[in-house]
């Protein structure tokens, strides 16, 4: 079987069924497993204020798995990623509003550019410390396929904003 690294972001800020934060991410990490997605490697849970700065929006807790893609093209791994959102109630009412849940393909390999509209790396994770942050604990090395710096050259050009940290590590599976 062909196997791709793939980097998946998880984001909440808001409970669902009475379950939040880390709890919720470790719930919807077992999810992927169960729907058949190899997580190989957990980030830590990191807090941080909602991005952009000024959002009145509760703190937001996230997380980045590194993933074996298998044979998924990233279209295939995104409707998995979209069935368990939905499974966690995720309703799509506006752009960066609140959410129980959110899952986003940072980066599959080395890809770069548009497949099937999944733009890859994704457009926004070389300004967001919450995405960087957690990559830069798994692979400090990994180099951005358009820009070629490193995910820790990323993180350190960031301003050190949103009050980023490290709350916890990844929970281990429940059952
Ligand atoms: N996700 C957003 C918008 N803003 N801010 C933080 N801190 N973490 C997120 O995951 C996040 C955000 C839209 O996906
Ligand atoms: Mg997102
Ligand atoms: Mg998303």
């Amino acid at each position: 079987m062909h196997s791709t690294s793939a980097w998946i972001a998880m984001g909440t800020n808001m409970p669902f069924d009475g379950v939040f934060g880390a709890a919720l991410l470790a719930r919807a990490r077992d999810d992927l497993m169960n729907e058949g997605v190899n997580v190989l490697r957990c980030s830590g849970v990191w807090q941080s204020d909602a991005w952009p700065a000024g959002t009145d929006q509760p703190d937001y807790f996230n997380a980045l798995l590194e993933a074996d893609a298998g044979d998924r093209d990233p279209r295939a791994l995104y409707a998995v990623l979209r069935a368990i959102e939905r499974r966690f109630g995720r309703q799509r009412r506006e752009r960066w509003g609140v959410r129980t849940l959110d899952l986003d393909i940072v980066a599959m390999g080395d890809l770069a550019g548009s497949f099937d509209g999944i733009e890859l790396p994704h457009p926004r994770m070389a300004e967001r410390a919450f995405v960087l942050a957690p990559l830069a604990e798994l692979e400090p090395g990994w180099r951005h396929p358009e820009l070629g710096q490193t995910a820790a050259a990323l993180l350190a050009a960031l301003a050190a904003t949103g009050g980023y940290r490290r709350i916890s590590d990844f929970p281990p599976s429940v059952g």
